[in-house]
């Protein structure tokens, strides 16, 4: 199952571009390519009501392709997303611009950057040679970065928008680039920001329900239920997730019958291992309209549709009916990066549009219309029905600028960034229990083979990115929101086991050591609790990544070492075993939670 269909970008330009920053500060640096025939390094597309095609044939300017923009609805934008380029050196946006056929497209462009600012769209024509876009020409178009009010932070996102409420004629764009123009004052290389580590120790309640000892959990679905129980390990915590779109035919209440029944399978099965049942709640993505459509206007156009919404409140409902009849503590862990989704489109919670009252759910009533009368409606249904529940938020790593779980230049506020997201989930009011935070959707390995992207974190915690600087800022969110985190959906590959050879199935990741190797004791384990972390939960985010069960079938595997794993597995697991050797290991002797009793 395809659970998050938005993947992180790829760093190496950001690398790239603090090597220019640092070694030739002085010197004009070499253009920084974003476009030329195909995407560059880290650049990924994130556009909406808007067809791109990245390898057309004709026209061209450069090479073999240019890129053919089609908006299929008004306001429309190509959306061009990097976790974060330093800027140090440039002066200018550089691209070639051809008109099709019809030519006079009347477009806007704007900039996003590290600052998490507001950006400024600004008509496009005054750039372009001519003063405008032409047919069947390209035309040389010059951005002052300035202009873009891009300064130090570092860029994340460049949209070229429809500024018309219809569609236009296609139009193309080549040879994308920020370059100096030779003249034009360039952009500054940053003073570096102290970068502080949260000090004192964590903050928030510690729910009754967790106990002392740190969580140890896992992803368990009801067909890895034996798996978990054979593992013989007392795994403190499992979650499954729930989905399908609550106004969809396949929607988890209709997984079995009576309505909800899985829900009441899942936490019997959870009671019967002594683990807490973890639901993570994901309903508006596979809503109707515009199903699986994971961009901004699509989150908009379903928080704004009141049949959706009524539907919604109601499927949440139904959770909440099942979880009083079970009647002992269960997390709900409430719409992963839906929360980032809406930050990036409104800066303050009370300004995003959600039908809550307008829905004319009857336990809705009363409630705003907004991002904030959502969050409350849901804490007023847990209260109503199922006040036992425990209820967490989802802070995304990537909606406050530049993306934590990727950032490479050591000039970063990681603590500024993590204050604004911090801001945003408490202006969503009180009632939340918890706080999510997930560090990666799939095994660097997986990341690096299938989609050449380098998404690896340094174990040494010497270069970025690397597990410290995620750290830190789970800190100091922590401090922020006054709530206890819990890292979820971590990847499970290790570079260990011989059974992870980077094959389907079988990638390698290095979270699973990081924290539990037995070479780092429980150090690695002590500080994130120290950031107010109180437990881990361990699984894939999709299919074909590496899972501690023998989900691909093939039992034991020990193919020719790579990268140095040469453990030899002994048991079918898909990992080699190692996960289920830590985590046997961890709970002999668990981790005390800071604050707990
Ligand atoms: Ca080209
Ligand atoms: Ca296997």
């Amino acid at each position: 199952m395809n659970l998050r269909l938005l993947s992180f970008a790829r760093l190496s330009l950001v690398v790239l571009s603090c090597l220019y920053a640092s070694l030739a500060s002085a010197q004009t640096p070499a253009p920084a390519p974003i476009y030329s025939d195909a995407l560059a390094d880290g650049w990924e597309n994130w556009s909406w009501d808007t067809q791109a095609n990245f390898s057309a044939a004709s026209p061209v300017k450069t090479g073999a392709h240019s890129t053919k923009v089609t908006y299929t609805g008004g306001w429309g934008g190509l959306y061009l997303h990097n976790p974060g380029v330093s800027l140090s050196g440039y002066t200018h946006l550089q691209f070639w611009i051809h008109g099709g056929t019809a030519g006079g497209q009347t477009l806007q462009i704007y900039a996003e950057d590290s600052s998490g600012r507001a950006p400024t769209p600004i008509p496009i024509n005054s750039y372009v040679q001519g003063g405008s876009i032409a047919a069947n020409t390209w035309r040389l178009a010059n951005v002052p970065l300035k202009d873009l009010k891009l300064g130090t932070q570092l860029l994340t996102g460049l949209v070229w928008q429809n500024a018309t409420s219809g569609v236009q004629d296609a139009y193309y764009l080549d040879e994308i680039r920020i370059i100096n123009d030779g003249t034009s004052t360039p952009i500054p290389t940053p003073t570096p920001v102290p970068q502080p580590t949260p000090t004192g120790p964590p903050v928030g309640a510690i729910p009754a329900a967790v106990g002392s000892n740190f969580i140890l959990g896992l992803s368990s679905l009801p067909g890895d239920y034996p798996w978990l129980v054979q593992s013989g390990i007392p795994w403190k915590a499992r979650y499954t997730y729930l989905t399908g779109g609550a106004n969809t035919p396949n929607n988890w209440t209709y997984w079995n019958s009576p309505a909800g029944q899985y829900a009441t399978y899942y936490m019997q099965d959870s009671e019967a291992s002594k683990c807490i049942p973890v639901f993570t709640y994901y309903q508006i993505l596979a809503a109707n309209p515009r199903s699986y459509d994971e961009t901004l206007p699509s989150y908009t156009e379903k928080f704004k549709d009141a049949a959706c919404m009524k539907a919604y409140f109601n499927d949440f409902k139904i959770l909440m009916n099942k979880c009083r009849a079970f009647n002992r503590p269960v997390i709900v862990h409430v719409e992963p990066d839906t929360w980032g989704y809406m930050m990036l489109t409104k800066s303050v919670p009370s300004n995003y549009p959600v039908k809550v009252a307008s829905s004319g759910y009857p336990d809705a009533a009363g409630y705003s219309d907004t991002a904030v009368g959502f969050a409350q409606a849901l804490v007023h249904l847990r209260d109503l029905y199922a006040p036992k529940v425990l209820l967490a938020l989802h802070a995304s790593t990537w909606c406050a600028g530049a993306d934590i779980s990727l950032n490479a230049d050591s000039a970063y506020d990681v603590r500024a960034n993590a204050n604004r997201t911090g801001a945003w989930l408490n202006a969503l009011g009180a009632g939340w229990d918890l706080i999510f935070v997930d560090v990666a959707d799939r095994d660097a390995g997986y990341k690096q083979i299938v989609r050449g992207q380098n998404t690896w974190w340094d174990e040494s915690d010497v270069r970025l990115p690397n597990f410290d600087q995620t750290a830190r800022w789970i800190g100091f969110l922590n401090r922020k929101t006054n709530r206890r985190i819990i890292v979820w959906q971590i990847p499970i590959g290790n570079t260990k086991m011989r059974t992870c050879n980077n094959s389907w199935d079988h990638y390698q990741d290095n979270r699973v050591q990081y924290f539990l190797d037995a070479a780092y004791g429980q150090s690695h384990l002590s500080k994130w609790a120290q950031m107010g972390v109180i437990g881990l939960l361990f699984g894939r985010g999709d299919g074909n990544t590496t899972t501690n069960t023998d989900a691909a079938g093939d039992g034991i595997t020990n193919p020719a070492a790579i990268n140095g794993n040469t453990r030899v597995a002994t048991v079918s697991d898909d990992d080699g075993g190692y996960f289920r050797e830590r985590a046997t290991a961890y709970f002999k002797a668990p981790l005390h939670i800071p604050g707990a009793p």
